[in-house]
């Protein structure tokens, strides 16, 4: 019997052959890919003192390979198998987001690994949302979407059997997970060819464009892939330069000292060549969907915190929330991750308490980075790929979590709750470690 290949070591690869794949169909992603990595560079040349941090906590190893991506399911059956097939790779279904408030018919979860060790390998993510065919009003076109998605499999045949094979043994072999990778790849690819005709396509992006999106093709397209970089402000003056046309706002907080959550920015989505199915051939037409993202991440926020920050988003004020890390700290508004200093663990520290152990020397606390996504900027990113005349009017309708876990098959997990696993956690280690036993 041959050994298991660590669900790590499957995610990177994952992640590096979907970004070799849009790198090859959408080449301004490798553009973005140049520009980020050439802007990061910078910032370590020029923040030597922040490099160190970055290194010490483990973020500077994973940037290079950090990145995000989105896709849209049409059906609980997809979903649920998304969601198996993510568990091969490590990766958990994190927070319920509703974006029909936005006036976009889905809701979302982000699927990304929940453990420490796990996110300091890669943190990969991806962003997956489940279209709500129930928001579409017109019964007869709603019927016809559904019969549309109930006919495809946008899974191979070959995928569907090592999900499943994964599941039952616990495991994927050296052989296994590279045909995984392959044909899970293939969920992913995009399909110039939709699977509807051009009259039914123009009556879906009448209903809606991202229903339109999610219906009319033989599988979710990956539709953003996007970097982590260390200064968006830069970024997003430098997307100009090389040709590139950012969206007008950065998306999220202000720029800080102290950087929170996380800044996105994003250019517009490509008018891209399809062809439909006709009669006599293919039938010529065109359709947006991929675009290209850029993201600065910062610290997470506690929930005292996050409900300052969306105060603050709403008053366009953010001079509640202190700039400051030990003010963050000291007030509960940020999460952060505590480690034992050679003095500390050298020296005999008497005090269990934090403040004290940090102020003589003895502990520091590092910002914990915020690994998820936030519905607000989200909604923003969706829109301004859908066109302005598509900024359809918020659905009158409540979050349906419960469908969306239903659909699932299980329920998703609680940010929250895994920054403070990870903050107490280190908080245990750090007085153990000093051998004051609490
Ligand atoms: C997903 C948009 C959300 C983000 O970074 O907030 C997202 C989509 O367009 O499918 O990716
Ligand atoms: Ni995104």
């Amino acid at each position: 019997m041959s050994a298991f290949v660590h669900p790590d070591e499957i995610r990177s690869r994952f992640s590096a052959a979907l970004s070799a794949m849009y790198r090859a169909e959408v080449p301004q992603y490798g553009d973005l890919l140049t520009l980020v990595a050439d802007i990061n560079a910078e910032v370590v040349k020029r923040d030597a003192a922040g490099a160190d941090r970055l290194a010490t906590s483990g973020e500077l190893a994973r940037l290079s390979e950090e990145r995000h991506g989105a896709i849209r399911v049409g059906t609980a059956d997809e979903l649920a198998t998304i969601a198996r097939a993510f568990a091969v790779m490590g990766m958990e279904p994190v927070s319920y987001y509703n974006l029909a408030p936005a006036g976009v018919p889905v809701h979302s979860t982000a699927f990304r690994p929940v453990d420490p060790a796990a996110l300091a390998r890669n943190p990969f993510r991806v962003f997956t949302s489940l279209l709500r065919l129930e928001l579409i009003e017109d019964a007869a076109l709603r019927d016809e979407a559904a019969a549309v998605l109930a006919r495809r499999d946008i899974f191979t045949a070959e995928a569907r059997e090592l999900i499943a094979a994964a599941g039952a043994a616990g495991g994927l072999d050296e052989d296994q997970a590279d045909r995984f990778v392959a044909e899970l790849l293939e969920t992913f690819r995009w399909h110039a060819r939709a699977t509807v005709s051009a009259e039914t396509y123009e009556r879906l992006v009448a209903a809606h464009r991202l229903i339109a999106d999610v219906v009319s093709f033989k599988g979710p397209h990956i539709n953003h892939l996007t970097p982590r970089t260390l200064d968006i402000d830069a970024a997003q003056a430098a997307m100009p330069e090389r040709g590139i046309t950012p969206k007008e706002t950065i998306e999220g907080p202000p720029a800080r000292a102290c950087p929170i959550l996380l800044r996105q920015t994003s250019f517009k989505a490509l008018e891209e060549a399809i062809a439909f199915p006709g009669q006599d051939g293919a039938v010529a037409g065109t359709h947006t969907a991929r675009f290209g993202e850029i993201e600065q991440r910062g610290c997470a926020l506690t929930p005292t915190g996050r409900a300052l920050y969306d105060e603050a988003l709403g008053r366009k004020d953010f001079a509640a929330l202190p700039d400051d890390w030990t003010a963050l700290r000291q007030q509960d508004l940020a999460w952060f991750r505590y480690r034992a200093t050679p003095q500390g663990l050298a020296g005999r520290p008497d005090t269990t308490d934090l403040n004290a152990l940090i102020a003589a020397g003895h502990v520091v606390a590092e910002p914990i980075t915020y690994e998820d996504f936030l519905p607000v900027s989200a909604a923003g990113i969706f829109q301004s790929n859908l066109g302005a005349e598509a900024r359809g009017a918020a659905y009158a309708v409540d979050p349906a979590r419960a469908d969306f876990e239903a659909a699932l098959g299980r329920p998703v997990q609680d940010e929250m709750a895994l920054y403070q696993a990870e903050q107490d956690a280190s908080i245990a280690a750090t007085l153990k470690a000093l051998g004051l036993n609490t």
